[in-house]
């Protein structure tokens, strides 16, 4: 792993969907959905840097988990991880983004299958499907 660090949340709910939220920029990927999340700031490990992007992004208090297997490199030096997290305080609404939904795995498949999805998060397709569909 190299460069700086992106940190995106596969963010669950009891119910097990997953959060989705729709990019408006930039033109490439703007109307495809991803797992919401940002760039690690200095001084911050990625757990902090998550629980502060989904505080500004959907305006929700999240508790950590554990990472998920895969990881990405991205352009400009860029390393994407995902984080495991559910929300503990505040319901999500899109503040930087076109919108929010919560998917079932046959919702998340489809989408996938539609080219729906942000191209650097679809290599967490199979671990989210397993998760998401076990619960
Ligand atoms: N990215 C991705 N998949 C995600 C989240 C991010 O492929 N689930 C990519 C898109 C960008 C890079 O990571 O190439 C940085 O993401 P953001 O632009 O969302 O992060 P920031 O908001 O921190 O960046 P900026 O301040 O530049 O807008």
């Amino acid at each position: 792993m190299s460069g700086r660090m992106v940190v995106a949340g596969a963010v669950t709910s009891a119910d097990g969907r997953l959060l989705l939220a729709q990019r408006r920029y930039p033109p490439e990927v703007a109307g495809l959905w991803e797992l919401p999340g940002g760039k690690v700031e200095e001084g911050e490990d990625p757990a902090q840097a998550l629980r502060r992007e989904l505080r500004e992004e959907l305006d929700v208090d999240v508790e950590v988990g554990t990472r998920l297997e895969r990881s990405v490199e991205l352009a400009h030096d860029l390393t994407l991880v995902a984080l495991w997290a559910r929300i503990v305080g505040g319901e999500p609404r899109a503040v930087e983004h076109s919108r929010l939904r919560w998917v079932t795995v046959d919702e998340l498949d489809e989408m996938a299958a539609s080219g729906a999805i942000v191209p650097a998060d679809t290599v967490w397709l199979p671990e989210l499907s397993l998760r998401i569909s076990g619960g």
